[in-house]
């Protein structure tokens, strides 16, 4: 078991008994790209985790350990500022720690071995796992008494500063608010949530991984954002009522398109859309109508893949095999995008036969095998 070879792995290195944390990576039902646009999204926390040991070691250093790497790394915690390194999976974990430092927080040095079995670059978040975790993990040892309201936007920080993406806050907010079998319903501007239950005895998640990872994905990522700010700025001088897209309407776009340009009003125009998707599905999901609800999935997808321009082909073929499969209720690409993974809406009668045929063809189209994963909605990130 996981945790058992964590904990078993940090008593073999550090010979001391550390706090055990697991944080989970997460799934998003709908609403896509709308979490810096201050809209709306619907993930939930999956059975996909990072577990994290981790003590206080008395020294003025940090000693990492990844488990799934096999790489330590030391650093130490003087009074410098820390700055992102050469070793890339630490650099999630020493921006938690960066950003602690900021509100002040003299973080001692301590030990930390963590592994889990969150794909890497299957768009289910595991960076956003890695920085809640660690945080959680700090918090609690150090008697910091941050909500995780806090943590969640630390590590949103630390994911733009050691990262260089500039994340919205649905992933770390999935993983610290995530609730055994509910999806929850984000507004990213108020940050005033929702849960609403999902029937996971009847329908099923199951996710299809495009094995594609994408070495443009952050530079496209903060471009796309960027597009969304400039579309902001024209709107905001005929409406200054517009402080995001969350507050901008079709007949907007439409009415200053040519001032947009194409490319900005076609990002525009999909956020827009997205936000209302997730209004409408959230209602769908409330009212147990997971047919209508897949519906919104799939031109979710379409979206994603023709206005704001982050899909792949591999995407789309696995979104094409699953549309082409009447039991399949919905699909569609999932996450920052370029890669990864679909989610897909099931009835779990069907989840077979959907495996089996959308590998068959996957196999075939592409001359490789497909991964699929199928998950469990659990809680957010909590002491073991
Ligand atoms: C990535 C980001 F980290 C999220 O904040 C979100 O924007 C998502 O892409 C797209 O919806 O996972």
């Amino acid at each position: 078991m996981l945790a058992q070879r964590v904990l078993a792995s940090f008593q073999h290195r550090y010979g001391t008994n550390p706090l055990l944390v697991r944080a989970p990576g997460r799934v998003n039902l709908i609403g896509e790209h709308t979490d810096y646009n201050e809209g709306f999204v619907l993930p939930a926390a999956i059975d996909k985790e990072i577990v994290f040991a981790v003590a206080l070691n008395g020294l003025n250093s940090a000693r990492l350990f990844s488990l799934d790497k096999a790489e330590a790394c030391e650093l130490p915690l003087g009074a410098a500022p820390l700055q992102p390194g050469a070793t890339l999976w630490a650099n999630y974990l020493l921006g938690v720690v960066a950003q602690l430092q900021r509100r002040g927080v003299a973080v001692p040095g301590f030990d930390c071995v963590f592994g889990g079995n969150v794909p890497m670059g299957a768009g289910l978040s595991s960076s956003a796992a890695v920085e809640c975790g660690l945080a959680f993990a700090l918090n609690e040892l150090l008697h910091l008494e941050l909500s995780r309201l806090e943590l969640a936007r630390l590590a949103q920080q630390a994911e733009h500063e050691f990262a260089g993406v500039q994340c919205g806050v649905m992933d770390q907010f999935a993983s610290l608010f995530g609730q055994a079998g509910q999806v929850v319903r984000l507004d990213c501007r108020s940050l005033e949530y929702q849960y609403f239950p999902f029937d996971s005895a009847a329908y099923h998640l199951v996710l299809c991984n495009s094995g594609v990872k994408h070495s443009l994905a952050s530079s496209e990522y903060n471009t796309r954002r960027q597009e969304c700010g400039q579309g902001v700025a024209v709107l905001n001088r005929y409406y200054p009522q517009v402080r995001s897209l969350r507050d901008a309407t079709l007949a907007q776009l439409t009415q200053h398109q040519t001032e947009l340009g194409e490319v900005v009003y076609r990002r525009c125009r999909y956020v827009v859309e997205e936000n209302q998707r997730v209004e409408t599905a959230g209602q769908h999901l409330a009212a147990g109508n997971m047919a209508a609800f897949g519906q919104q999935m799939y031109a979710s997808h379409a979206g994603l893949r023709d206005d704001y321009q982050v899909s792949c082909p591999e995407l789309d073929l696995l979104v094409e095999l699953a549309q082409g499969q009447p039991a399949v209720l919905g699909a569609r690409m999932m996450g920052g995008g370029f890669g990864g993974c679909t989610i897909n809406l099931v009835p779990a009668a069907a989840v077979p036969g959907f495996i089996a045929a959308t590998s068959a063809a996957f196999q075939q189209h592409l001359g490789r095998p497909l991964e699929t994963y199928q998950t469990t909605i659990v809680g957010g990130v909590s002491v073991l």
